[in-house]
């Protein structure tokens, strides 16, 4: 149990005793002259997990996706998004603000893009239309409540997408817990996707960075669109240290906050005044509907509590499950729950 039960999010995970040390005796050098091995090895670690070319070594999982944006739609042409993609809502309208990419949202049952329906949307290009250049997709859904994209369906996006020349980008930022609850390899995914940003400091608790993968082109463009960014960096083995001590060590133990997060959710499921947004909890995320006042009067009650989650809409929570909060920490959430909300609370 913890002083404060953080359900805000799996960002604020901290670093691990053995990440600090790995951190502390990283080997490393300048990364924008290619120098640091500690960098090199992160990229190949990952690139090689996901049966991929190449990787590269980003600040955040913004920047990845911006730069995998940026490197596969020019000025004016279309990219296909489900309307809940963080890449869309999320990112300071970063594919139109900076690479002046058009973007055309479409509905996904549970996060997944309907393949019929971007069949329908992408488009050649003429005198007069964008021309569809890239589909992007999220595993797991974030906003849809860390919803696991189903194989079939990136199957047949990878399909469609190759048949039509157009890319496609899978936001990884949890593929670590897509991959841990249904049990599809990492490289399968990898094998379903041109490019892949994919993040070491959500649950697998890196202080920092994510990493672009790809084709050694795309990469090689991806690094320039880094640097043009502000985001080469230098003696960054440091951080990158750490993602090397994610990845090996932390991906074993994601099963348990996916427990933690259907606990948390069926205890909450029979409280007054809550309703489960979506059915299933099938990763680390899930949504709550509070029907009998605003989301953030609960948020504010709990936060009395130390127990601590975001107000994502008038009505709606999220809680995220993670290393740094455990079994003690739900029950003792579930507790000030049942406390406030049988109170007539929120
Ligand atoms: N998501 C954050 C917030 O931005 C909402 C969170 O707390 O969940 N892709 C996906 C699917 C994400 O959920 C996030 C972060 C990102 C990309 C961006 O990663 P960072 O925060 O490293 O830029």
């Amino acid at each position: 149990m913890h002083e404060v039960a953080d359900f805000r999010s799996d960002t604020v995970t901290r670093p691990t005793p053995a990440m600090r040390r790995a951190m502390a005796e990283a080997e490393v050098g300048d990364d924008v002259l290619g120098d640091d091995p500690t960098v090199k090895r992160l990229e190949a670690l990952v690139a090689g997990l996901f049966g991929k070319e190449a990787g590269l070594y980003v600040p955040s999982g913004t920047m990845g996706n911006s730069v995998s944006i940026g490197a596969q739609v020019r000025p004016g042409e279309e990219m296909i998004a489900e309307e809940w993609a963080h890449c869309v809502n999320f990112e300071g309208g970063a594919a139109g603000a900076v690479w002046g990419a058009m973007v055309r949202t479409l509905p996904g049952g549970r996060g997944a893009l309907d393949p019929d329906l971007v069949a329908k949307w992408i488009r050649p290009g003429s005198l007069h239309t964008p021309r569809t250049a890239l589909v992007a997709v999220e595993n797991t859904h974030n906003f849809h409540g860390g919803a696991v994209v189903p194989l079939g369906t990136l199957r047949s996006l990878r399909d469609l997408t190759r048949e039509r020349g157009v890319r496609l980008h899978l936001d990884g930022a949890r593929i670590w817990n897509a991959a841990t609850a249904s049990g599809v390899t990492l490289r399968e995914y990898g094998s379903l996707a041109d490019t892949l940003s994919v993040c070491l400091s959500k649950g697998l608790c890196a202080p920092v960075g994510s990493v672009v993968l790809g084709d050694r082109e795309f990469i090689d463009r991806a690094r320039q669109l880094r640097k043009r960014l502000g985001g080469g960096m230098r003696q960054v083995g440091v951080l990158a240290a750490a993602g090397i001590v994610a990845v090996e060590e932390m991906r074993g133990r994601l099963a348990e906050d996916h427990a933690n997060a259907r606990l948390l959710a069926d205890g909450m499921a029979r409280l007054p005044g809550l309703e489960r947004a979506g059915e299933l909890v099938e990763t680390n995320i899930f949504f709550v509907r509070t029907t009998r006042g605003p989301a953030r009067d609960l948020v504010e009650r709990l936060s009395k509590e130390r127990i601590l989650a975001l107000a994502m809409g008038e009505r709606l929570c999220r809680f995220v499950t993670h290393h740094d909060v455990d079994h003690g920490d739900v029950e003792r959430a579930l507790a000030a729950m049942g406390r406030i909300l049988g109170g007539g609370g929120s």
